[in-house]
């Protein structure tokens, strides 16, 4: 879209614009696409004398039209636009047909392509027209959103000519939502679709969902997780499901169901699911049938099998082709699609096995299979290899299926990147994977091209997130929504920059002072940076327990098991070795240029060198660093990073709404203090095993750290903390539950102050446990500094790096023989465990 500035206001108004985010969108009691990105009127009319209407009666000029007046009341109101001077203004919606038949006298683009529009204005004041075209139905909702962006990025939209078409066909989110109302891997409460083993009664949040994604161009919405799918295809389920379907068809949202291959044996009562069975194959037909009699705009199929535990046709000695084609005969006469997922590996590798490698699995298994799988189906591959890590290189499978239409699945919902809890934009990230070039046969051959289906000419091809939306604010975080809205503006158009489609959500999310935008835009681009420093940085991938929550630091729970996300850390170095020469020949599933840049450690970048190769902690980086010292270094720098992120926050108090601060606030203060746990357990351990001190000599030391259990302690027992790096010196102290008859009322950590006196900020470092609520107090010489209750729902019922927390207290005034102590009072299964207070000087840290 052209950046031409804006007179419209000025045409309407007179007046400069300064939307501010309204109290009512952060405090709105139903959930509503307010609480995201779609600002609209607080009472739904319109303050502005501008006709909008729909030249045709489909069910999605309609909603452009609705949206078109919500939207542009909501701009009137909040920028005190003035009123009356625009009447007799309209602006038109339809498609191309209908527009050439209404005005026969205007140009109107000939050839958009699927789902594009064109807009257009001509006259001026109160002759001014606004033509949304759309190239179908689609296309007028896409450009009525267009428009409404135009509108809050400040555009001249009274001199509008431009047009536009999504860059991919495909574009749809994935909920992993479970029928119980859990989601799996999301962030932000129970399940706006499911709940009690049905769909919800009230879908009013389902329409709101579809009306997000719509407006950033989102055509498909899978509901349902790929674990254990085969309850929904059911027929009282799929019944359920065409109302879930209704909520978001006029939004243009089709339903998509993941589905399990086993269902024709599961829910069918066959005796098997081979896919070659002809009773197999009747089945998947009859169920097609019968879902598209419910849903006719269905859009197709997800499959996770072979994958995880989930059934699939390796049991019978099938291929990923045979079961998606026999699922793509089934949906093909109805225009369905079948989106068969990469993800599919042995998890019970042999670790010992220094060939053996998960990272190959997904070419392993497809690219033998290239040329073979049916028109409709499309092979969806997760960006990298592994699993949604920190940093991973992209997929070698992008550039090995040239005669395959392919779709890449992104992770909006931050299972391995901060859990929501930590702010990282991820579109810097999904950006580098759409530019990444595969040189394939020696040409200029980018991601995003694979997933048009333009680099190998294949028909189908698109991106799919996986969002896990709930209850709790769509993502419970708001600035997390800056991830959905990108990946719905990334797969519309790849070309975009991260930045400035930060800059267009925060403009229409949080306001339009100049100020405002550059600081949330700048927050938002250092975070993902920052989050690798202070996780696993690299290359290493996120050095998180991946056995369990996927959040805190636990650095060996990757090895000694068969899950195959290896760091494959010694005592002499780290790093997987999977060059052709001497390791697991990863590196040569790439196209030759770049398998030749990843085969050796001298010209792999730094940042993805332990990925492809083990070298000693003494190894030079290009950046002239050794591999230990940037260990420690980006560590401390990322949590610095984290850092700042509060204060460039701070620095917007009173500039935003007040609501919105807060929360963000207390969030980012969190993190600010979960980057030190992170920081202090990745550079201890790689300061043990490697026995190489920080040149900086930070690792390992604290002077202003006091530990709990140095602390003279009243009730609190010393425990050791596993994994130890997840506690400072291994050791914390927990004020146990006695016994059901006897529990500990409270327990007391005190030390007395020997350094100089001055003033300090306090951080008191304690383990916010499930279930339950202890509460701490904070004295100094007896006097009540703080006191608060740990009830964050943080994961894991042990102490533990998921849930360390820092609480800061700040500007207190010590001196030498000053008391600190801290009483920590269990509540239920929490024992107030804590791990250390550490006093640092104002303004010298955190
Ligand atoms: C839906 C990872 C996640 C799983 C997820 C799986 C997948 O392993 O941790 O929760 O399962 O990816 O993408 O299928």
């Amino acid at each position: 879209m052209g950046q031409r500035k804006i007179d419209f206001y000025h045409r309407f108004a007179g007046v400069a614009l300064e939307i501010t985010l309204c109290a009512f969108a952060w405090s709105a009691a139903a959930q509503t696409a307010d609480q995201a990105w779609l600002r609209s009127s607080p009472d739904g009319t319109s303050a502005l004398q501008l006709r909008v209407r729909a030249l045709g009666n489909g069910l999605l000029e309609q909603s452009a039209v609705r949206e078109l007046q919500r939207g542009i009341g909501g701009a009137a109101k909040t920028s005190r636009l003035g009123q009356g001077r625009s009447a007799g203004a309209e602006i038109v919606v339809g498609t191309v047909e209908e527009v050439r038949m209404a005005f026969p006298s205007r140009p109107v683009p000939a050839d958009l392509a699927p789902e594009g529009y064109g807009l257009s204005s001509t006259g001026s004041d109160a002759h001014l027209r606004i033509v949304v075209a759309g190239a179908d139905e689609r296309g007028t909702l896409y450009g009525a959103f267009a428009l409404l962006r135009s509108l809050a990025s400040e555009e001249d939209v009274a001199h509008l000519n431009l047009r536009d078409h999504p860059a991919m066909p495909v574009r749809w989110v994935d909920e992993w939502d479970n029928a119980d109302g859990s989601i799996e891997r999301g962030y932000a409460g129970r399940s706006i679709f499911f709940e009690g083993g049905k769909v919800r009664e009230n879908l009013a949040p389902v329409a709101e969902y579809a009306r997000l994604l719509a407006s950033v161009g989102v055509n498909g919405c899978n509901v349902n997780n790929v674990n254990n799918a085969a309850p929904f295809l059911t027929p009282a389920m799929l019944r359920d499901l065409a109302r879930v379907a209704g909520a978001m068809r006029p939004w243009g949202v089709r339903l998509a169901l993941s589905v399990d291959i086993a269902s024709p044996q599961k829910i069918g009562g066959l005796p098997t699911f081979d896919p070659l069975d002809p009773a197999v194959k009747a089945w998947w037909k009859a169920k097609a049938d019968e879902i598209y009699a419910l849903i006719p705009d269905f859009a197709g199929f997800t499959v996770k099998a072979d994958s995880e535990g989930q059934p699939g046709p390796a049991s019978f000695g099938r291929t990923p082709a045979d079961a998606a084609n026999l699922l793509a005969a089934a949906l093909q006469s109805h225009g369905g699609v079948v989106l068969y997922r990469a993800f599919v590996y042995n998890h019970h590798l042999d670790w010992r096995d220094l060939k053996a490698d998960r990272a190959r699995a997904a070419y392993d298994i497809f690219h033998p299979l290239d040329g073979k799988f049916a028109p409709n189906v499309i092979v969806q591959t997760k960006e990298g290899p592994i699993d949604f890590q920190a940093r991973e290189p992209v997929s070698p499978l992008f550039g090995g299926l040239t005669q395959t239409s392919q779709a890449m699945e992104i992770q909006v919902t931050q299972e391995y990147t901060g859990q929501q809890r930590h702010l990282v934009y991820l579109a810097p990230m999904w950006k580098q994977v759409l530019d990444f070039d595969l040189r394939s046969n020696g040409k200029s051959t980018p991601v995003k091209e694979v997933l048009a289906g333009a680099a190998f000419r294949q028909p189908l091809g698109g991106m799919v997130a996986v969002a896990g939306v709930g209850r709790d604010a769509w993502l419970g975080s708001p600035l997390a929504l800056a991830n959905l809205y990108a990946f719905g503006r990334l797969a519309w158009n790849p070309e975009l920059d991260p930045a400035e489609i930060a800059a267009e959500w925060t403009r229409q999310t949080i306001g339009t002072n100049p100020e405002v935008v550059r600081t949330v835009v700048r927050m938002l681009m250092q975070s993902w940076p920052a989050y690798e420093n202070y996780t696993g940085p690299l290359g290493m991938q996120t050095l998180t327990d991946i056995t369990g929550s996927h959040y805190g630091p636990n650095i060996e729970s990757s090895e000694n098991n068969g899950w195959g996300q290896w760091h494959r850390a010694d005592r002499e170095g780290v790093g997987m070795d999977r060059s052709v020469a001497t390791g697991t020949g990863y590196a040569g599933q790439y196209p030759p240029e770049v398998a030749k840049r990843y085969e050796t450690a001298a010209s792999t970048p730094d940042e993805l060198l332990l990925f492809f190769h083990h070298v000693p902690y003494t190894y030079r980086l290009h950046s002239g660093k050794t591999v230990i010292q940037h260990i420690y270094d980006s560590h401390y720098q990322g949590a610095d990073e984290a850092a700042k992120l509060v204060d460039e926050w701070a620095s917007l108090k009173g500039r935003i709404d007040t609501r919105l601060y807060e929360q963000m606030r207390a969030r980012l203060e969190y993190q600010a203090g979960h980057a030190i746990v992170w920081r202090d357990a990745i550079a201890e351990y790689f300061l043990k095993l490697s026995g190489i001190p920080d040149e900086q000599g930070r690792a390992g030391h604290h002077p202003g750290r006091l530990e709990a259990e140095d602390a003279r302690l009243t009730g609190y027992k010393i425990i050791d903390a596993t994994p130890w790096e997840d506690a400072s010196g291994g050791k914390a102290v927990s004020c146990v539950l006695a016994s059901e008859n006897a529990p500990q009322r409270s327990c007391t950590a005190e030390w007395t102050y020997n350094g100089q006196a001055g003033r300090f900020n306090i951080a008191v470092r304690y383990f916010d446990l499930q279930p339950g609520a202890a509460s701490f107090i904070f004295k100094v010489n007896g006097t009540t500094a703080a006191n608060w209750t740990a009830a964050a729902a943080l994961p894991s019922s042990r102490p533990h790096g998921d849930n360390s927390t820092r609480r800061t207290v700040r500007g207190i005034d010590l001196k030498p023989g000053d008391v600190l102590r801290v009483e920590g009072v269990p509540g239920q299964a929490d024992p107030a465990a804590l791990d250390y207070i550490e006093i640092t000087p104002v303004g010298t840290g955190q």
